[in-house]
């Protein structure tokens, strides 16, 4: 807080202490991260830090495993477009890539090599009765051709000249329904955020709906359009809770002041026509706002199915 440290230290020598402690006392209370952003999460290992199973039972290959609470879903292609992905619980404990990981020692990832896919994961809770939600998560992709080594990460970086244009989402379904089998796509009553296409960055994913009853299932996805060799994309802080309690406070109050749907509509739209692709982004710089046009607008304008890959 410099602005009001810079402040504190214009007072004069004699500032009563109750002043100085008024003062300070914003930096002290800053908040953590990981879920403690996230008071009154709805949802089951939000944060990926809990356990794990292999989900060959689930109707996934052998080799996939999945963090509790979260269930894995794909739509099954060829072996070059939309081909199976495969689940892992990114792991510092067992050397997994701490760049990938946002809080804790562990993430969801799931990826294909020279392939693309359409996959993600989800968790079906209970919420109080026809209540309006929102679901936060935290995406990272990681897409590309070539092998980049970043010495100032420590890790490998996507590939700017041949991306995948890996694309992540967040959805509610505000019925609670789940994919009717493993290798079917999430049904189409899921409002999904817009598209987020950065790359090497935690990106925070964010979608707002009304429950339709006392169930919703929340669910990430990633897509891509080219089969390059990396397409892996991590999943880190998910958040569930009712709009306008706790850290979804915020949203609320910059849904009351946003402009009235038209005109957001319009803009947006214009937006990610114009922008390169992939920079528009969900919601990296501006969550109050996209939250905001999702309230009014009620429905996602982005498709569910993208160009298929080449
Ligand atoms: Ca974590």
């Amino acid at each position: 807080m410099p602005t009001r440290n810079t402040l504190a230290g214009t007072l004069a020598m004699g500032a009563a202490l109750l002043t100085a402690i008024l003062l300070v006392s914003p930096v002290a209370t800053a908040a953590p991260s990981g879920q403690a952003d996230c008071p009154g999460n709805l949802l089951v290992n939000g944060n990926f830090e809990g356990g794990s199973r292999k989900t060959e039972s689930l109707g996934t290959s052998l080799s996939s495993a999945v963090a509790d609470g979260w269930f894995p879903w794909f739509v099954r292609g060829d072996e070059a477009n939309n081909r199976e992905p495969e689940f892992k619980v990114e792991q510092v404990a067992i050397g997994g890539d701490p760049y990938r990981i946002r809080s804790g020692g562990q993430s969801q990832k799931f990826f294909t090599t020279w392939a693309t896919h359409t996959a993600g994961i989800y968790q079906r809770v209970s919420v109080p009765r026809n209540a309006t939600l929102q679901f936060a998560v935290y995406g990272m992709a990681y897409s590309g051709e070539a092998d980049i080594f970043d010495p100032g990460r420590r890790s490998f970086l996507s590939d700017p000249q041949k991306p995948g244009n890996y694309r992540l989402w967040a959805g509610i379904d505000p019925t609670g329904a789940v994919p009717s089998a493993m290798g079917a796509p999430p049904p189409a009553s899921v409002i999904w955020s817009e598209p987020s296409m950065v790359t090497d960055e935690w990106v925070m994913l964010t979608v707002v709906a009304r429950a339709q009853g006392a169930v919703v299932t929340v669910y990430t996805k990633g897509t891509q359009d080219w089969s390059v060799k990396h397409n892996d994309s991590f999943w880190e802080d998910a958040c569930l809770v009712v709009a306008g309690r706790g850290s979804a406070a915020a949203l609320a109050a910059a849904a009351a002041a946003a402009p009235e749907a038209s005109a957001g509509e319009s803009s947006g739209g214009q937006a990610q026509a114009e922008q390169p692709a992939g920079r528009t982004a969900a919601v990296s710089g501006s969550p109050p706002r996209q939250a905001a046009a999702r309230l009014r607008l009620g429905v996602a304008r982005f498709p569910d199915r993208l160009p298929a890959a080449r």
